[in-house]
């Protein structure tokens, strides 16, 4: 029982991408509610880290050496459920039952009904203090296994992150690497007309951090920032990796616009995305 084989290729993870868009249309299609745009705009950043980077192993999802990743922005649990039915963690037909009373599946990750997540999360801000937490038991423990927490530019606006950069920096939890999914879109508007904190780079790098910043839906700059990023932590530094997207990436009307942040497709709009992705 070893960990995950990785996925090199580019053409197979970009197949694996397709697949996810598409599970993530029926998910919320058939729940009648979810959120698409955040669970598009992290598409190939949830592919190239499962398939591709981190340390895990579906046969024992609590494997001690495994690697950790925190879904801070908790309501993009479509493309997060997805791929871990694709890595083989639960079968692909359990996604039928998303959103519905009794399934494990939550619109946000539940811990208490599900233990294959890191932790439950969905008020945004907070889990990266949990993945911070997280990262240094590890590190005090001696432990390679890295943290990835992937956050929303939205969430950004609340304060406790920035407490937690700070805090990150001072104890520099340098095994804790952090993904801004900077679709520059957040539940009803743009962030720069609802609290603009740009530049976010010069922000982060202040707070000391390391900064990179990357195409979000280029897989193989995604995969050799991932793999600097990996190299930095082991060199003792704190990295933030700034993912430029596309809010609702893929799906023609859905791209780059608030009004399909949390919203199901109707039967018309349903099958023109699934003949979009074919
Ligand atoms: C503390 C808290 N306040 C408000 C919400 C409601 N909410 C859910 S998603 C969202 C917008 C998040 O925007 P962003 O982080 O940019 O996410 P993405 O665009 O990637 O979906 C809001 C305000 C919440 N989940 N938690």
């Amino acid at each position: 029982m070893g960990m995950m084989e990785h996925v090199s290729d580019v053409e197979q993870l970009k197949n694996i991408a397709k697949n996810v868009r598409k599970d993530i249309i029926s998910m919320i299609y058939n729940a009648g509610s979810g959120h698409p745009g955040g669970s598009l705009s992290a598409t190939e950043i949830m592919t190239v880290l499962f398939f591709n980077q981190l340390n895990h192993n579906p046969e024992n999802p609590s494997d001690p050496d495994r690697d950790r990743f925190v879904l801070s922005k908790g309501h993009c649990t479509p493309v997060y459920y997805s791929i871990l039915a694709r890595c083989s963690y639960f079968d692909i037909s359990e996604l039928q039952n998303f959103r519905k009373i009794n399934s494990k599946l939550q619109g946000h990750p539940d811990k208490s009904k599900f233990d294959l997540m890191e932790t439950t999360s969905g008020s945004l801000g907070q889990g990266l203090s949990i993945a911070a937490g997280m990262a240094y038991a590890l590190k005090l423990d001696n432990k390679k296994s890295k943290v990835y927490c992937l956050m929303g530019d939205g969430e950004l606006n609340e304060g406790q992150v920035w407490e937690s950069l700070a805090t990150i920096k001072k104890y520099n939890i340098s095994n804790l690497i952090i993904i801004i999914d900077n679709n520059k879109i957040q539940l009803d508007g743009f962030n720069k007309d609802i609290k603009n904190l740009e530049p976010i780079s010069m922000k982060f790098k202040s707070f000391g951090h390391e900064v990179l910043e990357v195409d979000g839906h280029d897989i193989t700059k995604l995969i050799e920032t991932f793999d600097l990023s990996r190299r930095l932590s082991d060199e003792g530094k704190t990295v933030i990796i700034i993912a430029h997207t596309i809010k609702g990436k893929g799906i023609s009307f859905m791209e780059n616009t608030a009004e399909w942040h949390g919203k199901a497709p109707n039967d018309e709009q349903f099958q023109k995305a699934m003949e979009e992705l074919s």
